[in-house]
């Protein structure tokens, strides 16, 4: 028996758990925590363990497939490329390149190729339109993090493990892990904070399992963040506690501010968010008491009507608190490896700049070159100059994920081309003309990316490929020769090796002319024959150690990090925790931090006009699962074994009033849409909010995932109506969807 034990790095979730891996003839045994881990130190969750069973998923694609008389079929790969090549050139050749667009999904973040590889192929393949998982998600957080520090990701996150006061807004750590919070086992580092004296208070609409780990759990009724946090500033300017501490002099904008906060008291806003007036200043002022606070906001601050303004505040926040760049409070990461997303983009050299086009069918301004993902159902579907007739999906799911579901499901078909990098026939990828399939975890190299840029520490950890196949393409070569396509090469003249070259190059540079990169002044051509020969993602990833904050800055550091440290420590390298470093960070045209940034605060009048809203008798609000991971992975047995958890969470005076039953199938109305799902009566969910997961609904025809399909549950995206946004980042609002619920008609 050949058994070998392989240190890897879980690639599934922010938390970056290390693994130990045995492997017995070829196949994967045992996967346990890894308790020498620099950075995790032997935390894990259900979902790491699954890495071998997903390696060996029989539905899991091998090899590419094209679609034939409506059926895919194995091909080989020049086969499948060459499809490729002929369906995208059919789309730009006849209608231009703007008719051909791209998708990106979640796991960009966590896989190697992908993370790397996207800045390439959209700088090579000159395409234009491209949607993301990113506007039903984070895309607020960049609108404030661009506009008030000067970089879409220059995002803060909460120094947990010295913080005496933390407020979580609107995520759930039990399930998700954290987010834009790198930290193994956060939900046990909050149960420090008040083991060590001090307190940390969940505001959600949910008590969530989270709330077990903290002192309080303060109700909220959804997409009501902003208002409460403009009462909060209101509170410590009324009280006189805004104390800017260490970061008098860098911040613009606290007049400014201090004007607007004055109508949004504690008692206007009381009623809208449900929390009393008396908690809503007893809250600030515990804020600005607390000597290391932080206010951290995540998911349910963003995927909602406000979600600009709310991500706005939770850092305007920290700033008046004097909590921004300070130990225990909320710090910016510094990763020991750059991600690419990080750098400046020319683009806004004289600052950001939204709205400068608008989308075609529903006239929705652009932020940061997108829309709110829900247009390219319409923009599919809609004939017309500039219609979208191809798309690529990179690792995303959106037929599930992006609101108003059944539109986009009902507009994939129309695509001319659909081409699919995905290992799975799933939603999206069974429209497909061709499935590009990328590796499994186990088969590719691993370190993660941007997630560093907002750790709790600044670590880092290189695992190889356990099994490493040379015989197939690697993801960033398949991305390489589809900008290749889009750049008019044939699939005879198409050379991943020299696009990488052409890029690489053209990235050392520009980065040794960039004005305070590590290696400025010095000569590109003295530089790049120094870098990793196999060129790829560790090429790109070893120059990112060595110009980075500890690297080897190319023999100006001498002692200084190069991947081969890495590949030499196999349990990964920790160079300690955060450091204040807003100098270091701060990119805005004033060089301080923007603490009104007009475009932002232009919008509290929507929020006034919020606050005296009638209420909607039913909000829906999403949630997750500690054994799910968006779309993708209810097709691991062991994750969806148990009671069904796609459930309605209803409130049990809400299900006595509407007549529903515990276990009893409900319909759910919204104005985008109808479902019917089982109710769970709980105490969990605050009286007028349901609860409904999101990435479920696996019963659509020709997917080839037989463990989901057997698991389906519903699609909760099919109630988000599209127009639903955040207006000023476009980001989609998930949460506080007005519904209705009714027992379900008995169906055969
Ligand atoms: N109602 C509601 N909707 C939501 C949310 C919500 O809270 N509520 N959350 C939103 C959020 S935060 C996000 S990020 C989005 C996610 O939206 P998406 O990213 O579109 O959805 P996922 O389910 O993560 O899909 C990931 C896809 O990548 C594939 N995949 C996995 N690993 C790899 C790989 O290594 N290579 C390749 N090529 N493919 C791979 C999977 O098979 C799957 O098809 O969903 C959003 N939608
Ligand atoms: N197990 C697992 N882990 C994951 C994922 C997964 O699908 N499964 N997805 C990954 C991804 S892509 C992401 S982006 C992260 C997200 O990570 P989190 O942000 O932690 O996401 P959730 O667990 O959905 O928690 C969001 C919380 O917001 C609450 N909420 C809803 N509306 C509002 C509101 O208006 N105000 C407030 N204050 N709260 C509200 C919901 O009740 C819910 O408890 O998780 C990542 N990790
Ligand atoms: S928490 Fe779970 S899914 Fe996330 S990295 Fe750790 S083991 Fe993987
Ligand atoms: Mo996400």
């Amino acid at each position: 028996m050949s058994e070998t034990t392989h240190i890897r790095t879980c690639p599934l979730c922010e938390a970056m758990c290390g693994l130990k891996v045995t492997v017995e003839n070829e196949r994967v045994t045992k996967i346990v925590p890894d308790d020498e881990d620099v950075w995790s130190k032997g935390y894990i969750c259900p979902k790491g363990t699954t890495l071998g069973y997903m390696h060996e998923d029989p539905d899991r694609l091998r090899a590419p497939v094209v679609k034939r008389d409506g059926e895919f079929v194995e091909v080989s790969w020049d086969e499948a490329l060459r499809v490729a090549h002929d369906k995208i050139r059919g789309v730009i050749d006849t209608h231009g390149m703007d008719a051909m667009g791209i998708y990106y999904g979640n796991p960009i973040a966590h896989n190697i190729s992908l993370a790397k590889y996207v800045a390439p192929l959209v700088a090579l393949s000159g395409l234009t339109v491209g949607y993301s998982a990113g506007t039903v998600d984070q895309w607020p957080k960049n609108v404030s993090a661009a506009l008030m520090f000067g970089g879409m990701w220059t995002i803060p996150t909460v120094d947990l493990d010295r913080s005496d006061f933390v407020i979580v807004m609107g995520a759930n750590p039990h399930a998700s892990q954290g987010s834009l919070l790198a930290a193994p086992d956060v939900c046990g580092r909050l149960r420090e904070v008040g083991k060590r004296g001090g307190k940390v208070v969940v505001i959600d609409p949910r008590r969530t399992g989270t709330v077990k780990y903290a002192d309080e759990w303060l109700p909220i009724r959804p997409g009501t963040d902003a208002a409460l946090l403009m009462a909060m500033v209101n509170v410590l300017f009324a009280e006189d506690l805004v104390d800017l501490a260490h970061l008098e002099g860098k911040v613009n904008g606290v007049d400014d501010i201090e004007n607007l906060c004055k109508p949004f008291t504690p008692e206007l806003v009381a009623e809208s968010c449900a929390i009393p007036a008396d908690r809503i200043r007893e809250l600030a002022r515990e804020l600005a008491a607390a000597e290391r606070g932080a206010v951290y906001g995540r998911i349910g601050t963003c995927n909602q009507e406000f979600g600009t303004l709310a991500s706005w505040l939770v850092d305007a926040l920290n700033v008046l608190t004097g909590n921004l760049d300070r130990e225990g409070g909320s710090m910016f990461g510094n990763p020991i490896a750059w991600s690419i997303t990080m750098l400046p983009n020319p683009e806004y050299e004289n600052g950001f700049e939204f709205g400068r086009y608008k989308s075609r069918v529903r006239g929705a301004p652009e932020v940061f070159g997108q829309f709110p993902v829900s247009c390219m159902a319409e923009e599919i579907a809609t004939p017309g100059e500039g219609q979208l007739k191809g798309l690529m999906t990179i690792a995303g799911n959106p037929a599930i994920s992006a609101p108003d579901a059944g539109k986009l499901q009902q507009a994939l078909p129309m695509l001319e081309c659909l081409v699919s990098l995905d290992n799975w026939i799933n939603e999206t990828s069974s429209n497909a003309d061709v499935i590009l399939p990328g590796m499994s975890a186990l088969e590719i190299p691993h370190y993660d990316d941007i997630i560093w840029s907002w750790a709790v520490a600044s670590a880092g950890n290189y695992s190889p490929p356990i099994f490493p196949d040379t015989d197939r393409p690697q993801e960033w070569e398949i991305m390489l020769i589809l900008a290749g396509f889009c750049m008019g090469q044939s699939p005879e003249e198409v050379d991943a090796k020299a696009l990488d070259d052409l890029f690489f190059h053209g990235l050392v540079d520009a980065l040794t002319q960039m004005p305070g990169f590590a290696l400025e002044g010095r000569d590109a051509q003295e530089i790049i024959p120094k870098c990793r020969e196999e060129g790829g993602p560790i090429r790109i990833l070893d120059f990112q150690i060595r110009t980075g904050p500890f690297g080897d800055h190319f023999g100006a550091n001498p002692d200084g990090l190069t991947l081969a440290d890495f590949e030499a420590a196999p349990h990964g390298i920790n160079m300690g925790p955060m450091i204040p470093r807003i100098d270091e960070v701060l990119a805005t045209p004033s060089g301080k931090v923007e603490l009104a940034p007009e475009y932002i605060t232009a919008d509290l009048d929507r929020l006034r006009g919020r606050i005296g809203r009638d209420e909607a008798d039913l909000l829906l609000v999403s949630r997750r699962h500690l054994r799910s991971n968006n779309s993708w992975m209810h097709n691991v047995p062991s994750l969806v074994s148990g009671r069904d958890r796609c459930t309605l969470l209803v409130h049990p005076d809400d299900a006595s009033r509407y007549g529903v039953a515990d276990g009893a199938k409900v319909e759910v109305r919204s104005e985008a849409g109808a479902i019917v799902a089982p109710v769970e009566i709980s105490d969990e969910m605050m009286p007028g909010v349901v609860s409904l997961p999101h990435g479920w609904g696996h019963d659509t025809p020709g997917i080839r995932v037989a463990v989901a399909r057997e698991h389906a549950g519903v699609n909760n995206n099919i109630l988000a109506p599209g127009e639903f946004v955040d207006e000023i980042s476009g980001n989609q609002a998930v949460n506080g969807i007005p519904v209705t619920i009714a027992p379900a008609p008995a169906t055969g």
